[in-house]
């Protein structure tokens, strides 16, 4: 690689992430081999001094990726596009049966105990990186066990 090619890049970074600091303590159910759907559930927060609102989330196994809010009406439970704005020092809760991230077009299964990567846009300018560890098929709180890079 050229000395050129990596300042561009690493000037690219910079731009890429400025100072958003927003944690996220997330985790996901395991899915079934071949099952193209799966979420990621925990806790977002904002510890920076500003508002900011999630625009678009990214993970590489998935085609496609939404934040949903399952709401019941009328006896069914539907999911919704919702939006995630952080007040600063706000927090939200991701979790089954309400809001969640959901991932479309699974390109492979999420196996237990992995853990993987999944990138949150912020205001369309900022993006901020994070963990999170997959548990059991039917896991509905967050796995106790760390988890391992499955890469
Ligand atoms: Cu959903």
């Amino acid at each position: 690689m050229s000395r050129l090619l990596l300042f561009v890049l690493l000037c690219h970074s910079l731009v890429a992430y400025p100072e958003t600091s927003v944690s996220f303590d997330g985790w996901a159910r395991a899915t079934a081999p071949g099952a193209t759907t799966g979420a990621i559930y925990g806790k977002l927060q904002n510890g920076g001094s500003e508002a900011v609102s999630l625009s678009s989330v990214r993970f590489e196994k998935a085609g496609h990726v939404m934040v949903h809010r399952t709401v019941e009406s009328d006896g069914m439970m539907r999911m919704m596009h919702a939006d995630v704005t952080l007040e600063p020092g706000a927090s939200v809760v991701l979790e089954p049966g309400g809001l969640h991230i959901m991932l479309m077009g699974l390109k492979a299964p999420l196996i237990p105990g992995c853990i993987y990567k999944v990138e949150l846009e912020w205001d369309e300018s900022a993006s901020t990186s994070h963990d999170f560890v997959s548990g059991s098929f039917g896991q509905s709180t967050k796995p106790e066990r760390p988890g391992q890079s499955c890469q």
